[in-house]
């Protein structure tokens, strides 16, 4: 019988098949190396990053800098938990704080976990400081939210695909129609609601940009109402959409901010909670913390990561590219483009069932021509290289897309 040849992609898809559990359905595309904006596969395939992990890898993959800082504390001392005080977290949280006009922060791991302590520091401010009767507070979130996968968050989701099947739910979330000031207004009026809990743009629905003015207004409607105004940037921040945080876009400070992803440059899961003393005070000693939160590691790799952003002005490098980026998909000419949205290097393309081909016969086609991204919710492709993109390199991602869209329909 021939013995069957397979590829070392096939042997490692076969491997995670096999011994890892089945919560994702990855292109099938095996990455073993990164640099900048490329990326490379086990057959040493050279392909564009164009969803960056997410929006982790907004500097670049393996960005020197960031690399050289994780070695050269993870030489010296890696985690010593918040039992004791460590010769990092305090420079780190003077220069994040500094960096993002905040009084404090409350450094975590992951996206989700922020979200979690931005949604535990907006209760117990609720109690402590506007006088909620105690388990009475409300969180307003909006529909299509996407904010982690713990079972609180998916308490506040409007999208099966995260919450069925995993109740019972956390109570004390209203969801209110994004992009919507009247419905943030009626839900406002509750007394008892301590916290508005925003994406600025909302990635995983799809890259939906809200109106302009959006959130300006409902900033002020917050504030009018004694609310915490709190905003999700672990996707939208660290330069993604063009400025430093996509609240920026409108001049809106954030009461309670979060972040995650990018902090890090892809490099080591950091996240962060940022607010001002008569926010983050209501925490005590002892009520919230995590094993690796404000480890020595995270905080010399997530310093790194910030100062790229400054030195590499990644967030002036998002807006003039994206624009580029946009103007040149709109120009294409492909029955399969539905329509094109986005802010700075945030940016996805509504495709438009055609002849039975769909988002994801295009991803595979754009993966076979040296580019990778993924669809989300079916339909949308996110296209979110690192901002270290070139704009000559812009104009050849076009190009591959292009002629990747138009080889689907052939
Ligand atoms: C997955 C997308 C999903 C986030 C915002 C918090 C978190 C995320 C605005 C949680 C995480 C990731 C999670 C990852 C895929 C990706 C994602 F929106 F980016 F596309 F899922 F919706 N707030 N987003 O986007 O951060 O705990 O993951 O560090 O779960 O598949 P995390």
């Amino acid at each position: 019988m021939e013995t069957q040849v397979i590829t070392r992609s096939q042997e490692l898809i076969n491997l995670e098949d096999k011994y890892g559990a089945h919560n994702y359905h990855p292109l099938p595309v095996v990455l073993e190396k990164g640099n900048g904006v490329h990326v490379w596969d086990v057959e040493g395939k050279k392909y564009y990053d164009f969803l960056s992990a997410y929006s982790a890898v907004n500097q670049g993959h393996c960005h020197p800098k960031i690399i050289g800082a994780l070695n050269e504390q993870a030489s010296k001392l890696t985690l010593t938990s918040r039992a004791f005080y460590n010769s990092e977290l305090g420079p780190y949280e003077k220069y994040v704080t500094e960096y993002f006009g905040y009084d404090k922060v409350l450094p975590m791991n992951s996206g989700a976990e922020a979200d979690e302590t931005a949604l535990k520091i907006a209760r117990r401010w609720g109690y402590d400081k506007k006088g909620i009767p105690e388990n009475q507070a409300k969180i307003i979130v909006c529909d299509g939210n996407f904010h982690g996968r713990t079972i609180t968050i998916i308490s506040m989701s409007t999208d099966p695909d995260s919450f069925k099947g995993f109740g019972p739910y956390t109570p004390g979330f209203e969801v209110v129609k994004y992009n919507d000031i009247e419905s943030l207004e009626k839900a406002l009026d509750d007394p008892n609601v301590a916290g508005f809990l925003v994406e600025p743009i909302q990635g995983e629905a799809g890259v939906y940009v809200p109106d302009d003015g959006y959130l300006k207004k409902a900033y002020d409607l917050c504030k009018a109402k004694n609310v915490l105004f709190i905003a999700d940037e672990v996707q939208t921040g660290i330069a993604r959409t063009g400025k430093l945080l996509a609240c920026e876009h409108e001049g809106v400070r954030p009461d309670v901010l979060i972040l995650g992803k990018a902090l890090s440059g892809g490099v080591f899961p950091v996240s962060a909670v940022l607010a001002d003393d008569d926010v983050m005070l209501v925490i005590k000693p002892g009520e919230h913390g995590s094993t690796y939160g404000g480890n020595p590691l995270a905080c010399a790799v997530a310093k790194a990561a910030l100062e790229v952003v400054e030195e590499e002005k990644l967030a002036e490098r998002a807006e003039y590219l994206g624009n580029i980026f946009r103007e040149e998909l709109k120009k294409l000419d492909n029955p399969l483009i539905e329509l094109v949205r986005g802010k700075g290097l945030l940016n996805a393309i509504v495709i438009k069932p055609t002849n039975g081909k769909e988002a994801w016969d295009v991803c595979i086609k754009m993966a076979e021509n040296g580019l990778i991204a993924k669809p989300t919710h079916q339909h949308i492709i996110r296209f979110a290289p690192p901002l270290v993109i070139t704009e000559e390199e812009i104009y050849d991602a076009v190009s591959i897309i292009s002629k990747s869209l138009d080889e689907v329909l052939a």
